[in-house]
Protein backbone atom coordinates (compact mmCIF):
# COMPACT_ATOMS: atom_id res chain seq x y z
CA UNK A 1 0.00 0.00 0.00
CA UNK A 2 1.55 3.57 -0.98
CA UNK A 3 0.85 5.99 1.56
CA UNK A 4 0.34 9.88 -0.06
CA UNK A 5 3.75 11.80 -0.05
CA UNK A 6 3.83 14.20 2.54
CA UNK A 7 3.38 18.20 1.74
CA UNK A 8 6.49 19.81 3.11
CA UNK A 9 6.93 23.50 4.56
CA UNK A 10 9.92 24.82 5.02
CA UNK A 11 10.13 27.33 7.46
CA UNK A 12 13.53 29.18 8.02
CA UNK A 13 15.09 30.54 11.92
CA UNK A 14 18.07 32.51 10.80
CA UNK A 15 19.01 33.06 14.41
CA UNK A 16 22.26 32.06 16.71
CA UNK A 17 20.54 33.53 19.26
CA UNK A 18 21.26 30.58 22.11
CA UNK A 19 24.86 29.17 20.13
CA UNK A 20 28.44 29.80 21.51
CA UNK A 21 29.58 31.18 18.15
CA UNK A 22 27.73 33.37 15.34
CA UNK A 23 26.74 32.23 12.30
CA UNK A 24 24.21 29.89 12.46
CA UNK A 25 22.14 32.59 11.28
CA UNK A 26 22.97 31.53 8.13
CA UNK A 27 21.71 28.39 8.00
CA UNK A 28 18.45 28.58 6.47
CA UNK A 29 20.16 30.22 3.47
CA UNK A 30 23.09 27.90 3.12
CA UNK A 31 20.36 25.06 2.88
CA UNK A 32 18.30 26.50 0.34
CA UNK A 33 21.86 27.25 -1.49
CA UNK A 34 22.43 23.56 -1.53
CA UNK A 35 18.92 23.43 -3.47
CA UNK A 36 17.03 21.51 -0.35
CA UNK A 37 13.54 22.69 -2.23
CA UNK A 38 14.48 21.43 -5.73
CA UNK A 39 16.15 17.73 -4.41
CA UNK A 40 12.91 17.28 -2.62
CA UNK A 41 10.70 18.23 -5.41
CA UNK A 42 13.00 15.47 -7.41
CA UNK A 43 11.35 12.61 -5.65
CA UNK A 44 7.80 13.54 -6.35
CA UNK A 45 7.61 16.00 -2.86
CA UNK A 46 5.32 18.79 -3.23
CA UNK A 47 7.40 21.31 -1.18
CA UNK A 48 6.23 24.80 -0.01
CA UNK A 49 9.03 27.32 1.22
CA UNK A 50 7.45 29.65 4.04
CA UNK A 51 10.37 32.14 3.98
CA UNK A 52 12.08 33.49 7.24
CA UNK A 53 10.78 33.32 10.36
CA UNK A 54 11.58 36.95 12.30
CA UNK A 55 13.09 37.81 15.33
CA UNK A 56 15.49 40.08 17.85
CA UNK A 57 18.67 40.39 17.15
CA UNK A 58 21.44 38.79 18.94
CA UNK A 59 22.90 41.07 21.45
CA UNK A 60 25.69 39.11 22.07
CA UNK A 61 25.95 39.67 25.56
CA UNK A 62 27.30 37.61 28.60
CA UNK A 63 24.77 35.27 30.64
CA UNK A 64 22.46 36.38 33.09
CA UNK A 65 21.60 33.64 36.14
CA UNK A 66 23.12 31.07 33.73
CA UNK A 67 21.12 32.11 30.58
CA UNK A 68 22.36 34.26 27.78
CA UNK A 69 19.72 36.04 25.63
CA UNK A 70 16.60 34.13 27.46
CA UNK A 71 13.90 36.71 26.33
CA UNK A 72 15.31 36.70 22.93
CA UNK A 73 15.49 32.99 23.18
CA UNK A 74 11.89 33.04 24.22
CA UNK A 75 10.94 35.09 20.95
CA UNK A 76 12.38 33.15 18.85
CA UNK A 77 10.99 29.83 20.30
CA UNK A 78 7.30 31.12 20.32
CA UNK A 79 8.02 32.48 16.79
CA UNK A 80 8.93 28.64 15.73
CA UNK A 81 6.30 27.35 18.33
CA UNK A 82 3.88 29.30 15.98
CA UNK A 83 4.61 28.98 13.23
CA UNK A 84 5.57 24.52 13.36
CA UNK A 85 1.52 24.38 14.85
CA UNK A 86 0.29 26.20 12.15
CA UNK A 87 1.97 23.47 9.62
CA UNK A 88 0.94 20.25 11.40
CA UNK A 89 -2.43 21.50 11.27
CA UNK A 90 -2.89 21.92 7.96
CA UNK A 91 -1.69 18.30 7.46
CA UNK A 92 1.58 19.47 6.36
CA UNK A 93 5.25 18.17 7.41
CA UNK A 94 7.54 21.09 8.53
CA UNK A 95 11.20 21.39 7.84
CA UNK A 96 12.73 23.66 10.33
CA UNK A 97 15.60 25.45 8.61
CA UNK A 98 18.07 26.52 11.97
CA UNK A 99 19.41 28.29 13.35
CA UNK A 100 20.91 27.01 16.85
CA UNK A 101 19.43 24.20 18.39
CA UNK A 102 17.94 25.68 21.03
CA UNK A 103 15.04 26.28 18.60
CA UNK A 104 13.93 22.62 18.89
CA UNK A 105 12.18 23.57 22.04
CA UNK A 106 9.69 25.28 19.81
CA UNK A 107 9.58 22.81 17.02
CA UNK A 108 9.14 19.68 19.63
CA UNK A 109 6.29 21.50 21.99
CA UNK A 110 4.47 22.38 18.74
CA UNK A 111 5.10 18.46 17.86
CA UNK A 112 4.10 17.69 21.17
CA UNK A 113 0.54 20.02 21.13
CA UNK A 114 -0.38 19.02 17.82
CA UNK A 115 -0.06 14.91 19.25
CA UNK A 116 -2.04 15.88 22.15
CA UNK A 117 -4.33 17.78 19.67
CA UNK A 118 -4.84 14.23 17.14
CA UNK A 119 -4.69 11.63 19.59
CA UNK A 120 -1.04 10.57 18.21
CA UNK A 121 1.56 8.92 20.09
CA UNK A 122 5.39 10.93 19.72
CA UNK A 123 8.98 9.67 19.04
CA UNK A 124 12.00 11.98 19.09
CA UNK A 125 14.69 10.85 17.59
CA UNK A 126 17.67 13.09 18.25
CA UNK A 127 20.71 13.56 16.41
CA UNK A 128 23.17 15.28 18.13
CA UNK A 129 27.28 14.90 19.14
CA UNK A 130 25.54 16.88 22.41
CA UNK A 131 22.80 15.64 24.99
CA UNK A 132 21.38 19.27 25.11
CA UNK A 133 20.47 18.58 28.83
CA UNK A 134 22.18 21.48 30.70
CA UNK A 135 20.36 23.56 33.18
CA UNK A 136 21.10 26.99 34.11
CA UNK A 137 22.73 25.68 37.23
CA UNK A 138 24.53 22.75 35.23
CA UNK A 139 25.62 24.57 32.35
CA UNK A 140 29.48 25.63 31.73
CA UNK A 141 28.34 28.03 29.27
CA UNK A 142 25.05 29.82 29.39
CA UNK A 143 24.55 29.10 25.91
CA UNK A 144 20.55 27.94 25.74
CA UNK A 145 21.30 25.33 22.52
CA UNK A 146 22.99 23.33 24.97
CA UNK A 147 19.33 22.91 27.33
CA UNK A 148 16.47 22.01 24.91
CA UNK A 149 16.17 18.31 25.89
CA UNK A 150 16.19 19.57 29.48
CA UNK A 151 13.30 22.07 28.59
CA UNK A 152 11.26 20.19 26.67
CA UNK A 153 11.04 17.53 29.90
CA UNK A 154 10.07 20.93 32.00
CA UNK A 155 13.42 21.26 33.36
CA UNK A 156 14.06 24.99 32.82
CA UNK A 157 12.92 28.39 33.07
CA UNK A 158 9.20 29.40 32.85
CA UNK A 159 8.87 31.28 29.86
CA UNK A 160 10.67 28.56 27.99
CA UNK A 161 9.18 25.15 29.51
CA UNK A 162 5.46 26.33 29.33
CA UNK A 163 5.60 27.72 25.62
CA UNK A 164 3.57 24.48 24.25
CA UNK A 165 1.09 25.13 27.08
CA UNK A 166 1.31 22.13 28.79
CA UNK A 167 4.76 21.44 31.45
CA UNK A 168 6.36 19.38 30.69
CA UNK A 169 5.52 19.45 26.89
CA UNK A 170 7.20 15.79 26.22
CA UNK A 171 8.03 12.68 28.41
CA UNK A 172 11.87 11.55 28.48
CA UNK A 173 10.68 8.36 27.58
CA UNK A 174 9.21 9.56 24.15
CA UNK A 175 13.16 10.41 22.93
CA UNK A 176 16.06 8.05 21.82
CA UNK A 177 19.60 10.34 21.51
CA UNK A 178 21.70 8.63 18.88
CA UNK A 179 25.68 9.93 18.36
CA UNK A 180 26.09 11.65 21.68
CA UNK A 181 29.78 11.95 22.61
CA UNK A 182 29.82 14.97 24.58
CA UNK A 183 28.11 15.65 28.18
CA UNK A 184 29.21 17.72 30.86
CA UNK A 185 29.50 16.03 34.12
CA UNK A 186 26.33 17.98 35.95
CA UNK A 187 24.29 17.47 32.50
CA UNK A 188 25.30 13.54 32.72
CA UNK A 189 23.59 13.29 36.16
CA UNK A 190 20.50 14.52 35.13
CA UNK A 191 20.38 12.24 32.19
CA UNK A 192 20.78 9.61 34.42
CA UNK A 193 18.20 10.90 36.71
CA UNK A 194 15.61 11.37 34.06
CA UNK A 195 16.91 8.02 32.57
CA UNK A 196 16.72 9.46 29.19
CA UNK A 197 17.70 6.56 26.32
CA UNK A 198 21.16 7.15 24.94
CA UNK A 199 22.81 5.24 22.24
CA UNK A 200 26.37 7.10 22.57
CA UNK A 201 29.15 6.49 19.99
CA UNK A 202 30.53 3.71 22.05
CA UNK A 203 27.37 1.98 21.53
CA UNK A 204 27.36 2.86 17.94
CA UNK A 205 30.88 1.54 17.66
CA UNK A 206 30.29 -1.47 19.17
CA UNK A 207 26.55 -2.42 18.02
CA UNK A 208 27.07 -0.94 14.82
CA UNK A 209 24.27 1.88 13.12
CA UNK A 210 21.70 -0.76 12.06
CA UNK A 211 21.42 -2.41 15.83
CA UNK A 212 21.14 1.20 17.23
CA UNK A 213 18.28 2.15 14.58
CA UNK A 214 16.47 -1.42 15.32
CA UNK A 215 16.35 -0.16 18.64
CA UNK A 216 15.84 3.27 18.54
CA UNK A 217 13.07 2.78 16.29
CA UNK A 218 11.47 -0.29 17.67
CA UNK A 219 7.74 0.13 19.10
CA UNK A 220 6.61 2.64 16.92
CA UNK A 221 2.75 2.15 15.00
CA UNK A 222 1.03 3.51 13.15
CA UNK A 223 -0.46 6.21 15.51
CA UNK A 224 2.67 7.53 16.07
CA UNK A 225 4.20 10.92 14.69
CA UNK A 226 8.62 10.55 14.38
CA UNK A 227 9.81 13.83 14.86
CA UNK A 228 13.89 13.96 13.79
CA UNK A 229 15.96 16.64 15.47
CA UNK A 230 19.11 16.42 13.50
CA UNK A 231 21.79 18.84 14.83
CA UNK A 232 24.49 18.38 11.86
CA UNK A 233 27.14 18.68 14.56
CA UNK A 234 26.02 14.77 15.01
CA UNK A 235 28.52 14.12 11.80
CA UNK A 236 32.11 13.59 11.95
CA UNK A 237 33.80 17.11 11.42
CA UNK A 238 36.08 15.86 8.64
CA UNK A 239 33.03 15.95 6.19
CA UNK A 240 30.84 18.56 8.30
CA UNK A 241 32.72 21.37 9.70
CA UNK A 242 30.21 23.68 9.10
CA UNK A 243 29.23 24.04 12.73
CA UNK A 244 29.45 26.32 15.76
CA UNK A 245 30.38 22.80 17.68
CA UNK A 246 33.10 20.38 16.35
CA UNK A 247 32.94 16.56 18.45
CA UNK A 248 35.48 14.51 17.05
CA UNK A 249 34.53 10.73 16.34
CA UNK A 250 31.29 10.92 15.22
CA UNK A 251 29.36 9.01 12.10
CA UNK A 252 30.79 8.65 8.93
CA UNK A 253 29.12 9.13 5.76
CA UNK A 254 27.89 5.94 6.03
CA UNK A 255 26.64 5.49 9.40
CA UNK A 256 24.92 8.94 8.59
CA UNK A 257 23.05 7.31 5.39
CA UNK A 258 22.14 4.19 6.86
CA UNK A 259 20.58 5.84 10.25
CA UNK A 260 18.74 8.07 7.57
CA UNK A 261 17.43 5.22 5.44
CA UNK A 262 16.39 3.14 8.67
CA UNK A 263 14.03 6.32 9.56
CA UNK A 264 12.89 6.51 6.12
CA UNK A 265 12.18 2.82 6.16
CA UNK A 266 9.50 3.28 8.83
CA UNK A 267 7.27 5.73 6.69
CA UNK A 268 6.29 7.57 10.11
CA UNK A 269 8.65 10.83 9.64
CA UNK A 270 6.07 13.76 10.18
CA UNK A 271 8.41 16.63 11.04
CA UNK A 272 12.38 17.78 11.07
CA UNK A 273 14.57 20.23 12.52
CA UNK A 274 18.06 20.61 10.21
CA UNK A 275 19.58 22.65 12.94
CA UNK A 276 22.97 24.30 13.68
CA UNK A 277 24.81 24.50 10.38
CA UNK A 278 27.13 27.30 10.66
CA UNK A 279 28.27 28.76 7.13
CA UNK A 280 30.82 30.80 8.85
CA UNK A 281 32.81 27.55 9.61
CA UNK A 282 31.97 25.63 6.50
CA UNK A 283 34.29 24.95 3.25
CA UNK A 284 32.18 25.61 -0.24
CA UNK A 285 28.84 24.99 1.26
CA UNK A 286 29.77 21.18 1.65
CA UNK A 287 28.24 20.66 5.31
CA UNK A 288 25.30 22.39 3.62
CA UNK A 289 25.29 19.65 0.57
CA UNK A 290 26.09 16.96 3.03
CA UNK A 291 23.01 17.78 5.22
CA UNK A 292 20.60 18.17 1.71
CA UNK A 293 21.95 14.52 0.76
CA UNK A 294 21.06 13.08 4.13
CA UNK A 295 17.57 14.55 4.17
CA UNK A 296 17.18 13.29 0.86
CA UNK A 297 17.48 10.21 2.65
CA UNK A 298 15.13 10.81 5.51
CA UNK A 299 12.64 11.21 2.73
CA UNK A 300 13.40 7.77 1.09
CA UNK A 301 16.36 8.10 -1.75
CA UNK A 302 17.89 4.83 -2.00
CA UNK A 303 21.01 3.79 -4.43
CA UNK A 304 18.73 0.52 -5.55
CA UNK A 305 15.47 -0.19 -6.32
CA UNK A 306 13.94 -1.56 -3.07
CA UNK A 307 10.86 -3.94 -3.01
N1 LIG B 1 27.37 21.07 26.48
C1 LIG B 1 27.95 22.35 26.12
C2 LIG B 1 28.30 22.39 24.65
C3 LIG B 1 27.22 22.30 23.67
C4 LIG B 1 25.97 21.76 23.77
N2 LIG B 1 25.38 21.90 22.58
C5 LIG B 1 26.22 22.46 21.78
N3 LIG B 1 27.35 22.72 22.43
N4 LIG B 1 26.06 22.71 20.46
C6 LIG B 1 27.01 23.50 26.51
O1 LIG B 1 27.37 24.65 26.23
O2 LIG B 1 25.97 23.25 27.09
MN1 LIG C 1 22.22 20.10 19.68
MN1 LIG D 1 25.35 19.43 19.10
Amino acid sequence: LRRLAPLISLIGAPTDIGAGARGASMGPEALRVANLQSTLEAHGLEVVDRGNLAGPRNPWLPPTEGYRHLAEVVAWNTAVHEAVHAELGLGRLPILLGGDHCLAIGSISAVARHCREAGKKLRVLWLDAHADFNTNVLTPTGNVHGMPVACLCGRGPQALIEIGGQVPAINPKWVRQIGIRSVDAGERRLVHEVDLEVFDMRYIDEMGMRHTMELALATLDANTHLHVSFDVDFLDPPIAPGVGTTVNGGPTYREAQLCMEMIADTGRLASLDVMELNPAFDVRNATAVLAVDLVESLFGKSTLMRK
